[in-house]
């Protein structure tokens, strides 16, 4: 890992450096998932279970509510308390999504969960340069106290529990929202909901951190030690396996490293002083539920098992530390553009094993979000999913319903054991920080998704609509778009208000005073930062107040190689592209070269970093550009790399701004290159872009080979211009 200092000027051409996961681990017998079963985490799932399948299952005849809590967290579970119906939403201006969230509540929410745009996740405010492009559009956008305020205006926080999701810049966004609270007369003490505040998994595979690792993990102490004196209702982290699970883990792999992520916040807090019952009581957990039905069911009942083991470890008093409580949401990965009427079936389905698992607190996916924001109609089925699960089914009588079957047990088992042998590799390198410091992890995971993909475009993993059963007709009626440009404006507007009439001596003087805790470890930073926000200082302005001392930090690229080609190498279609590509060479004197790269804020890069160690399997030169690029890097990029192709992965809408700029600064440096775009694109974007000059698009799920022939041509027509 490197860590930079503040720098928005170009970063230099970066090829990308390949990795074999192969030689980089210590013990390959422990790989479990690197063989490519991946999803079903290669474990063989039997016609027929019996008594026998229960010989080495240790949990067996525990009750719900007792230990290892197996069986769930509360002895009564659903049948008391059902689990709270908790979408992830925010868009635009606080104004916007407050009104969305009102109506959530209004029909059927019973907490809110609120999506920060990326430059606010990235400790950017709306007006800065680096945020053109992102402002409203993958959530809503927040930079100071006002906009906190008008994000609950008329949501009481001491009856609705909210759970924001951020991380980098946790400290001024937390502190917002208490001083925000407080607007409304609720002191922290009533607070309650959770705050995601999980660092370790944003350099994993989340990219959205800001300071360097150690710094980063000091944040997340201080914030877990004052939400225990000052906010004791709320959950001060929600350790995440969801973002592992859609980068393509399977649930073993997403057990292990979430809960190896949890067993290092837990290291970290008692040696800063906290005792083991201070952090875990209002430690919390977040799984992706894919389609895997029964794995995924079994995935969180082991969960409770490991946990409970992990946290015994360090002597807890307090029943209720020992305790998983989990928020779930169904699996992204899982949505397809193609046919997307079949999302509402994957997603009940999915929403449907979360229940059975046993989680508390959930979000299920509406059926248009491959391609766009949920527009109103998909988002009421999405909620109606669940509801219809709370109050038509009669799910909710019995608690885990699961509970001794010979198969769900053993393979409840079998997670258990596979996630404990990843775990030992983990803490063989030193737990999860030092681990994730050599690359292993992330190395893993994307190994994972390399070899899905692969069994997804041999047609070994079937999904309808797109490599089976498909349809010509598969385009989703409403299409919600943000108008980015008059977000930025609303937001730009405020801040210039807001700067006009604070007192810009007390903001310098709180934003010093963080400066100087950055530098020493002894003082908490959230008080501080509470005290700055209050004062009017901005999210972008506390952000920058560490980053002084910390500097931002930035991942270096590597990718694995190997895996994609290992699982096509028999495959004829393979063997003519390869073919294509020696050709190529052959005529050129060099492989076709393409540059790989993200605009703007979007860190989203599982779906790049697939394609780019596929395509680098066939025979390409990638250059591989660093994340959070803006257009005139890019095009700098370009013109140093002597590239055939430029390859745009958008995830977040910031192309739509960000697309139009590239192509005028390419056009402006007089260069003349195909540019393809892939990621999520409504349908009704396709024609602009288009005559913007891009030469194709490729939707989720497009199968490797299409895009591979795509670029050789194009690669080739380049050459011959
Ligand atoms: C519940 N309670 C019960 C029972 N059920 N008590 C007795 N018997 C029962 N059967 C009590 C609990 O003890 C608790 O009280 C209260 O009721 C609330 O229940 P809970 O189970 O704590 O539910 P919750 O308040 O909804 O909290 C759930 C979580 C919390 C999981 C603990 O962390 C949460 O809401 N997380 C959501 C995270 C989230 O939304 N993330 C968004 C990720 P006490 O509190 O007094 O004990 S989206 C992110 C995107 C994808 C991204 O990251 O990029």
């Amino acid at each position: 890992m490197m860590t930079r200092k503040t720098n928005h000027s170009i970063r230099s051409v970066r090829p990308i450096r390949r990795f074999s996961l192969r030689s980089a681990a210590a013990n390959e017998t422990q790989i479990g998932e690197a063989t490519g079963h991946s999803r079903s985490d290669g474990i063989l799932i039997k016609p027929v279970y019996t008594r026998n399948d229960l010989k080495h299952v240790d949990h067996l005849g525990s009750l719900p509510g007792e230990e290892p809590y197996v069986r769930g967290p509360y002895a009564t579970m659903y049948s008391e308390r059902p689990w709270t119906i908790r979408q992830y939403a925010g868009l635009a201006t606080a104004v916007d999504s407050n009104a969305f969230y009102r109506k959530l509540l209004a029909t059927g929410a019973q907490g809110i969960s609120v999506a920060f745009d990326l430059p606010t996740q990235r400790g950017y405010d709306s007006d800065h340069a680096l945020a053109l492009g992102d402002v409203g559009k993958a959530g809503v956008a927040i930079d100071c106290v006002e906009d906190m305020v008008a994000l609950f205006h008329g949501i009481p926080l001491d009856e609705v529990s909210v759970s924001m999701t951020i991380n980098g810049a946790v400290l001024p966004v937390l502190a917002a929202f208490v001083v925000a609270a407080e607007r409304q007369g609720v002191s922290p003490a009533q607070l309650k909901g959770t705050i995601q505040n999980d660092i370790l998994k944003e350099f994993l595979i989340r990219n959205t951190y800001i300071y360097p690792p150690s710094p980063s993990m000091r944040i997340v102490r201080d914030v877990m030690q004052y939400c225990h004196i000052e906010a004791p209702s709320v959950n001060s982290i929600s350790v995440s396996g969801y973002h592992m699970h859609e980068a393509g883990a399977g649930a073993a792999l997403e057990l292990a490293y979430t809960l190896a992520n949890g067993r290092e916040y837990l290291r970290n807090a008692i040696a800063a002083g906290l005792d083991v019952d201070q952090c875990a009581l209002r430690m919390s957990f977040f799984f992706g539920i894919g389609i895997d039905f029964y794995t995924e069911i079994a995935k969180l009942r082991a969960s409770r098992i490991i946990w409970n083991r992990i946290v015994n470890e360090f002597g807890p008093k307090n029943p209720k530390s020992k305790i998983l409580r989990m928020h779930c949401q169904t699996s992204g990965w899982s949505l397809t553009q193609q046919d997307p009427m079949n999302n509402i079936v994957r997603t009940s389905i999915e929403a449907m094993a979360g229940v059975f698992g046993g989680t508390q607190s959930m979000h299920t996916n509406s059926f248009d979000e491959a391609t766009c924001l949920p527009s109103d109609t998909a988002a009421r089925i999405a909620r109606n999913t669940q509801l219809i699960l709370q109050e038509e089914t009669g799910i909710t009588q019995v608690v885990d319903p699961w509970g001794g079957s010979y198969f769900m047990e053993s393979l409840t088992q079998q997670l258990v054991d596979r996630a404990n042998g990843l775990m030992d590799e983990v803490e063989s390198f030193g737990g999860m920080a030092k681990a994730i410091e050599l690359g292993l992890p992330k190395l893993r995971i994307e190994e994972a998704a390399a070899a899905e993909q692969a069994r997804v475009d041999r047609g070994e993993r079937v999904i309808v609509g797109v490599n089976k059963h498909t349809t010509p007709d598969s385009t989703v009626a409403e299409t919600v778009v943000v108008d980015g440009e008059s977000v930025e404006q609303q937001q730009q507007a405020r801040l210039r208000e807001l700067r006009s009439r604070r007192d810009q001596q007390a903001v310098e003087h709180s934003l010093a005073a963080i400066t100087d805790a950055a530098r020493s470890s002894d003082v908490n930073l959230v008080p501080l930062a509470i005290q700055a926000m209050r004062n009017g200082a901005t999210v972008g302005e506390v952000s920058m107040a560490l980053e002084m001392v910390w500097g931002r930090h930035q991942d270096e690229s590597i990718l694995v190689s190997g895996v994609y080609q290992s699982k096509r190498r028999e495959d004829d279609q393979w063997r003519a592209l390869s073919q294509r590509v020696v050709s190529f060479t052959d005529s050129y004197e060099r492989p076709p070269r393409i540059l790989i790269c993200k605009l703007g804020q979007d860190g989203h890069d599982r779906g790049q970093r697939v394609v780019a160690s596929a395509l680098a399997d066939l025979g390409f030169e990638v250059v591989l550009a660093p994340l959070f690029t803006t257009p005139d890097d890019v095009a700098r990029l370009v013109d140093q790399s002597g590239v055939d192709v430029v390859g745009i992965s958008t995830l977040a809408a910031g192309h739509q701004t960000l697309l139009p700029q590239l192509m005028h600064q390419l056009s402006k440096a007089g260069i003349k290159i195909p540019v393809v775009v892939g990621g999520v694109i409504p349908d009704a974007e396709r024609e602009s872009l288009e005559q913007l000059g891009v030469g194709q698009i490729y939707g989720p799920a497009t199968p490797i080979d299409v895009i591979a022939s795509d670029l050789i041509t194009l690669a080739e027509q380049h050459r011959t211009q």
